[in-house]
């Protein structure tokens, strides 16, 4: 007998950080394995996403409730799963995809195929007796990678007046996974004991963050630099910085406010067109050391993102976020057109962990870094942490060193080290092997 078949199927809602509802699946094996996983949510969606399935009715979670989804699971996709072999995710993928049937996984929700796609591959691993990250990468998985933490939440994250929404910091000079966690810990720390000086408030976004009311975005980079100095660090050989604008949100602010075709920074009302957008982030990442960026521009201004590109791209990572949605063939155009060097990695933008895995492949094909992410929603769930690894991919995005939801994954990624023992390699300042910082 097969024990990886897949035998029995069960869905249910759980709630997610934000205390929304979220879809989690189980899948029992024959042989008496099982597998566990829950869907994450965004905030600060794209509107090129695959569908997250709510049910709309106002009487029942504020209209979050993802019951459909839930029976979606348990009374059309999961039986057509049962006989499977749980190891072949790749037709477990495409026999979701094909069931679904739209392109953007409309009729049954990508929130229910997603909990399916990665409950059979924790399943195959636990049948195989195999750490996940061993069986989502095989041999060659051993890279840690460097964290973006992301410390200061702004936009929609938080109810400040900062309009970016994430300020992060990277441990590039730290000589390990664990150690650079203690390094983000320390910074983090000073940061709070700088902004209580101040006076500002240190209670935390929807990412775990400190979202402090701030005179400017400026100031937000200004206080973590001297955060980072005062917890004894150095900028460039010890941290970097990240910005994720999700400028899509400025851009529809911007509409909103009568200014189609410009971004408002609508928390402080400076008003850019993408021109000087352009010129404001080449300037930002002057000043500061800042290593990534992403989503500094919508998510459908191609044109801008290649000038952008070809302008910093040398020295600065641009991570396409909303402009990609994990989708290989907005992936595709990307690399034709050369809109970004980076690629943002979230599973529910497309549904299944096959397609996140095309995804991956085709940006590190065309040389361009993959960074797995979170979502601003989020569980206890830390499959991840394991892809991360087994991808080797180098970057992680998963929120500040607080909130269950966000150190769960830095968790398991200190276990995974130990784990891995002395074959383990924090990527650190090899993360950005292809940027010319000289
Ligand atoms: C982002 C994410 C995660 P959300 O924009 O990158 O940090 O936010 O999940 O709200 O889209
Ligand atoms: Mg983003």
């Amino acid at each position: 007998m097969n024990k990886n078949q897949i035998a029995h199927v069960d869905a249910l809602e759980i709630l997610d950080s934000r205390g929304n509802p979220t879809v989690e699946a189980v899948i029992e094996l024959s042989g008496g394995a099982s597998g566990r996983a829950a869907v994450p949510s965004g905030a600060s969606t794209g509107a090129f996403e695959a569908v997250e399935l709510r049910d709309k009715e106002p009487d029942r979670y504020l209209g979050k409730g993802v019951r459909q989804a839930v029976t979606n699971v348990n009374d059309i996709l999961g039986p057509q799963l049962i006989g499977m072999d749980a190891t072949a995710q790749r037709d477990i993928d495409l026999k979701l995809i094909g069931l679904d049937g739209t392109p953007n996984k409309a009729k049954y929700g990508a929130n229910a195929l997603l909990s399916l796609s990665l409950a059979a591959a924790v399943a195959a691993a636990n049948s195989l007796d195999m750490p996940l990250y061993r069986y989502l990468g095989g041999p060659a998985a051993h890279r840690l990678p460097v964290p973006m933490m992301n410390v200061i939440n702004g936009g929609k994250h938080a109810g400040n007046n900062v309009s970016i929404q994430e300020f992060m910091i990277m441990p590039v000079g730290a000589p390990s996974f664990t150690e650079c966690v203690r390094w983000c810990v320390e910074v983090f720390g000073s940061l709070r004991a700088l902004l209580k000086q101040r006076g500002l408030l240190t209670m935390v976004g929807d990412e775990g963050g400190f979202a402090p009311n701030l005179s400017c975005d400026e100031e937000a980079l200004d206080t973590l630099m001297e955060a980072i100095g005062s917890a004894g660090f150095k900028p460039e050989k010890d941290f970097v910085l990240a910005l994720d604008p999700a400028a899509t949100e400025m851009y529809e602010a911007a509409a909103s406010a009568g200014e189609p075709g410009k971004y408002l920074f609508w928390k402080t009302g400076v008003l850019r067109t993408g021109e000087q957008m352009i010129d404001y982030w080449a300037d930002l990442c002057k000043n500061y050391p800042i290593i990534s960026l992403e989503d500094p521009l919508a998510e459908d201004n191609w044109a801008e993102w290649q000038a952008l590109t070809a302008e910093i791209g040398n020295r600065v990572q641009i991570v396409g976020d909303d402009l990609l949605v994990t989708n290989p063939s907005r992936i595709a155009r990307a690399v034709r057109e050369r809109s970004v060097n980076s690629v943002l990695i979230k599973l529910n933008q497309i549904g299944t962990l096959t397609e996140s895995l095309a995804a991956i492949d085709m940006a590190h094909r065309a040389g361009f870094t993959t960074v797995i992410s979170h979502r601003s929603g989020e569980t206890e769930d830390t499959f991840i942490a394991d892809l991360v690894v087994a991808m080797g991919s180098g970057q992680i995005k998963t929120g500040a060193p607080s909130r269950s939801d966000r150190t769960a994954k830095y968790n398991r990624l200190m276990r995974i080290e130990k784990a891995l023992g002395t074959s383990a390699v924090y990527a650190g300042h090899s993360a950005f092997d292809h940027l010319n910082r000289g």
